[in-house]
């Protein structure tokens, strides 16, 4: 039987963070699912399908990696699909709190472990926030993004 994990996020849009974790993730498990997930509250810069589309393009090397979205709980995505891991980066102390808090409510619901792997100190300061930011006030993000997103997140803010 094959062994399964997801990758959760908004990925709005993947940056090379993300990316590390996924890579890092689906070398330890058979199957690799990244999970866009959809917060009605919050308006991305990219569509749900464009973000799945991106992760798609950005992973597709690796070769065992389903990219999908989800309307729902976390614990609901993993039950109907048999995952009982989810892998999360850890960049900072900043991140421990949050993360911790989702750890133990998700496992409390289910039973689903979440574990963290440390972000590769590189990636240590980025979040899709603050590339948004930096590329919209014409900063360089070249190096943190894949080429992929690089040219859809050009494309996009011209049309701005
Ligand atoms: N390096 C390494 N990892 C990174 C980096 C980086 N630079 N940036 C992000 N990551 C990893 C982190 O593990 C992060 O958690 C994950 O990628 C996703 O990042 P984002 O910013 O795209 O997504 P978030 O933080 O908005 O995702 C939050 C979730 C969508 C996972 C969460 O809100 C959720 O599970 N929602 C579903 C509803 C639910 O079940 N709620 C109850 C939770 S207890």
């Amino acid at each position: 039987t094959m062994r399964r994990a997801v990758c959760p996020g908004s990925f709005d849009p993947i940056t090379n963070g993300h990316l590390d974790i996924i890579g890092r993730a689906s070398k330890l498990y058979d199957v690799v699912h990244v999970a866009v997930m959809i917060n009605p509250a919050k308006k991305g810069l990219f569509t749900v399908e464009e973000r799945i589309d991106l992760i798609r393009e950005a992973t597709a090397d690796l070769g065992n990696v389903e990219v999908e979205s989800f309307h729902g709980l976390l614990v609901d995505f993993c039950k109907q699909r048999d995952i009982p891991a989810i892998v999360k980066g850890l960049r900072a102390v900043s991140d421990f709190d949050y993360e911790l808090q989702m750890a133990q409510m998700n496992h409390g619901l289910s039973g689903v472990e979440t574990l963290f792997v440390p972000t590769n100190p590189t990636y240590s300061f980025l979040s899709s926030s603050l590339v948004k930011e930096v590329a919209a006030w014409g900063g360089d993000v070249s190096h943190l993004l894949p080429p992929v997103v690089q040219e859809r997140l050009a494309e996009r803010l011209r049309e701005k």
